[in-house]
């Protein structure tokens, strides 16, 4: 159901505080149904101290799967929100239902947010239904990171699952970090290529970052190669893969701000293998959704008409500029009454504050310009500042 945000306990602070639109971080989960994009959801809130229990999708206990047929059926139906705060960001996760009957949400979800977690599980593999929504994310440019999820299931084959994502979307599908196998069939951890780490997740309290041990080292040696190529290919500076031809061992912060800007540019695919069950890869994800995804601020601004419909220019995503917000999804709740999902991309809406609804922009075939102009009253809002995606604005309607 549209306009759900998780419930009790989704993380949100009882006095919201807005945030710096550098600090926030909308992040929506794509992938076929039943790759483990709720699971996911629910253990990113657990690992960033958003809920105190893992949720169950099969129990009907997770936050965004909370809807009453989303229970009974066991698998999402609507996008649903579920924020948390991890250092000094917050990210609005939105989990999007996978299934092609429900693809109106997804792209509401694209529409509201500024990258993507696209999830293909270890077992499973690159279907048409993967690569149909792998289409919608590129049809609007959506930055985007690879998880393959499900490393702990008995038929999960991640080195078969990678060949098939980069068969399917390209070479510059690239992975970041790489499971270590182990005696046991257990992946308790993961080498991570450029900072030359283990992420071992062997303790399940905690993540310990240590130096690779020597079969981890010769991972590192395998994998790092071709991740290094495939950023200074993306570097806007051309005599980089010279120097690095050459032998100079280049600056990792060098390499991670290429990095970051080929993510934000949708040019390159970085791949994260993850298990929810057991936390492998979490803290990994929650550090690249806050410190390699790109900001709100970096986010195209939608083409915004007067009501006269001339273009306005100059509009930034500034919490104190002039009120430009989407309405992503309006749905009906029997409690609540009509609950809109709102991506604010400039100013503020504040509870009760009265907002100018317009109306379609132009269509072909579509006769219905100039947009008639509406007032709208959101009713019971929380304040949402420049950069949030989407706010659930109880009430915001048109009369
Ligand atoms: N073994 C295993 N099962 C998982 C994992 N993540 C999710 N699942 C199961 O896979 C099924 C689908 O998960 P769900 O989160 O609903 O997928 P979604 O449809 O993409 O939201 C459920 O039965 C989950 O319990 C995982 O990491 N390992
Ligand atoms: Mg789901």
């Amino acid at each position: 159901m549209a306009g759900k945000q998780g419930g009790p306990g989704a993380g949100e602070p009882a006095a919201y505080q807005p945030r710096s639109p550098e600090n926030l971080r909308n992040v929506v989960l794509v992938g076929p149904s039943g790759s483990g994009k709720t699971t996911l959801a629910e253990a990113l809130l657990a690992t960033a101290g958003a809920i105190n229990r893992v949720g169950r999708v099969e129990e009907g206990t997770t936050v965004t799967d909370y809807d009453d047929v989303e229970i009974r059926q066991q698998r999402s139906i609507g996008l649903a929100l579920a924020p948390f705060v991890a250092g000094d960001s917050k990210v609005n996760l939105l989990d999007a239902p996978g299934y092609a009957d429900f693809v109106g949400d997804l792209r509401a979800g694209l529409r509201a947010a500024d990258c993507a977690l696209f999830v293909i599980a270890a077992n499973e593999g690159v279907d048409g239904a993967t690569k149909a929504l792998w289409q919608e994310c590129e049809a609007v440019g959506m930055p985007r990171c690879v998880v393959i999820s499900k490393l702990n299931h008995q038929r999960a084959d991640y080195a078969d699952v990678l060949a098939q994502a980069q068969a399917a979307f390209g070479a510059k599908v690239l992975p970041l970090y790489v499971p270590v196998p182990s005696s046991s069939g257990h992946i308790d951890a993961l080498v991570a290529l450029l900072s030359q780490s283990v992420s071992d997740y062997s303790d399940s309290a905690a993540r310990q970052v240590r130096e690779p041990a020597d079969d981890e080292a010769a991972l590192i040696d395998d994998h790092r190669e071709p991740l290094i190529e495939g950023i200074i290919e993306e570097s806007e500076d051309e005599g980089l893969m010279d120097r690095y031809m050459e032998g100079e061992e280049l600056d990792l912060k060098l390499l991670i701000d290429d990095l970051e800007t080929a993510v934000a540019r949708a040019s390159f695919f970085p791949v994260v293998p993850v298990c929810s069950v057991s936390g492998v890869g979490l803290h990994e994800l929650i550090e690249i959704m806050t410190s390699a995804f790109p900001s709100p601020v970096e986010h195209t601004f939608p083409a915004v008409y007067t009501v006269a419909g001339k273009t306005v220019t100059g509009l930034s995503c500034d919490p104190a500029g002039p009120l430009l917000a989407e309405v992503v999804k309006t749905t009906s709740d029997p409690y609540v009454g009509r609950i809109s999902l709102v991506r604010v991309f400039s100013g503020t809406v504040r509870p009760d504050a009265t907002v100018h609804v317009s109306g379609l922009l132009p269509v072909p075939g579509v006769r219905r310009w100039p947009p008639r102009p509406r007032r709208g009253r959101a009713h019971r809002s929380p304040v949402v500042a420049a950069g949030e995606a989407p706010a659930p604005q109880p009430g915001l309607h048109r009369r």
